[in-house]
């Protein structure tokens, strides 16, 4: 098939789903055409299925704010008819979605039926798509698209129970690539990081309110009274500069790392010992997937769609959102000699039901239903 995959191309979970997503299907044979204001991050290699079409917003001084819906839907329009696409699948509602409708429509007007698949990713739905400021245009572009995808059981019925939604939301989980994120001997990294045999801690985020980072370091502080630990938090965002406050305050900086945007997270995840993902909101939570493969054991809130990835008391712990003392305790379990391999390796059993090679034919048969369904639909 030929794919058009709209997404944010920067450092946030669905767009790395998305960007995974369009390698994995060029690979299998599939023409994708990515369609993004600047190029995927983790659209790092060529093939000869790929293709990246830049969307370009012209200002004016007239606009207080430059309409990015309009130049999208611009553009879509124009990659689905000048490269003749058969489905376009859009990667967060806001405004992606909508911005495929409005493309739909045009096209119709010219003769054209593409299908419109849009994946819901998260705080599109929980926190902004709520929102009444953007609640009308979400539930109306879900509605309008020809298929529907939801990354948990979670985040299916927190879509129905916040819109007023009337058609089929069908579950595809994130995926994880286990050739990528395997433990790879870093024997030197670790004596680099944890001089003393100390055990290592590692949170990955986009450091936004929603992640809590802060109870990440108020656990490790508490852990690290019993065991000695050492920190690491990969990512940035609008939280860095408090939770640096924090470790001041709490007299633990020399044991906390900030290592910011880094590229190659596995190499990290192969040398730590536990994950910590204590977020207030979390559709599915793709990062301690990421850890999971790695082999090390998660200790998380509840949130969202977490509990359908770790499985409490199996792949690690998880406790009501802000129950720090909760979660030190499961940490301090985990982290005993005598539990420490088993967590590990069922985090990495438990990871391999969410290996790309069986999530992928998943979006490949939606796609062709939603596309015979689109195109019967036309020719009655
Ligand atoms: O919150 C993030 O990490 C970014 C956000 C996004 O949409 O870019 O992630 C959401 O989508 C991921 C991929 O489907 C999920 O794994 C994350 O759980 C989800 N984040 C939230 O629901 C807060």
């Amino acid at each position: 098939m030929k794919i058009g995959i709209v997404c944010y191309p920067t450092f946030g979970g669905s767009g790395v789903v998305a960007t995974e997503l369009g390698k994995g299907l060029a690979k299998n044979g599939h023409e994708v055409h990515f369609i993004t204001y600047s190029q995927p991050t983790r659209l790092d290699f060529f093939n000869e299925n790929l293709f990246y079409h830049e969307v370009n917003i012209r200002s004016y001084p007239l606009f207080k704010y430059p309409p990015y819906e309009l130049a999208l839907a611009s553009k879509m329009v124009d990659v689905v008819k000048f490269e003749k696409l058969d489905l376009l699948h859009v990667h967060y509602a806001i405004p992606h979605a909508s911005a495929a409708v409005m493309a739909k429509q045009i096209l119709k007007s010219e003769g054209i039926e593409i299908p419109v698949v849009t994946t819901l990713h998260g705080t599109d739905i929980t926190l902004v798509g709520k929102d009444p400021s953007y609640e009308p245009v979400v539930t109306f572009s879900i509605n309008q698209s020809d298929g529907v995808t939801a990354v948990s059981e979670d985040l299916k019925k927190d879509t129905y129970k916040h819109f007023n939604i009337t058609r089929e939301i069908k579950v595809i989980p994130n995926f994880i690539d286990l050739e990528k994120f395997q433990r790879l001997r870093k024997d030197h990294f670790k004596t680099a990081i944890c001089p003393n045999g100390e055990k290592l801690i590692v949170h990955t985020s986009n450091f936004r309110k929603v992640k809590r980072v802060d109870d990440v370091v108020r656990i490790f502080n508490e852990v690290s009274k019993t065991v000695p630990a050492r920190l690491l938090l990969v990512g940035d965002g609008p939280e860095r500069g408090h939770i640096e406050s924090l470790c001041r305050e709490l007299g633990i900086y020399d044991e906390v790392r900030f290592l910011g945007k880094l590229e190659a997270v596995e190499e990290v995840l192969s040398v730590a010992d536990l994950f910590v993902m204590p977020s207030e909101k979390e559709s599915f939570g793709l990062a301690a997937l990421e850890a999971m493969a790695c082999q090390v054991p998660v200790i998380s809130s509840n949130a969202g769609g977490i509990p359908e990835l770790n499985i409490d008391g199996v792949t690690g712990y998880t406790s009501k959102i802000g129950d720090i003392e909760e979660m030190t305790q499961n940490a301090l379990h985990i982290l005993s000699e005598d539990n420490l391999e088993t967590f590990k390796q069922n985090a990495l059993e438990h990871a391999k039901q969410f290996d790309i090679e069986k999530i992928l034919p998943m979006y490949e048969e939606f796609y062709r239903e939603v596309s015979e369904a689109v195109l019967s639909a036309a020719q009655q």
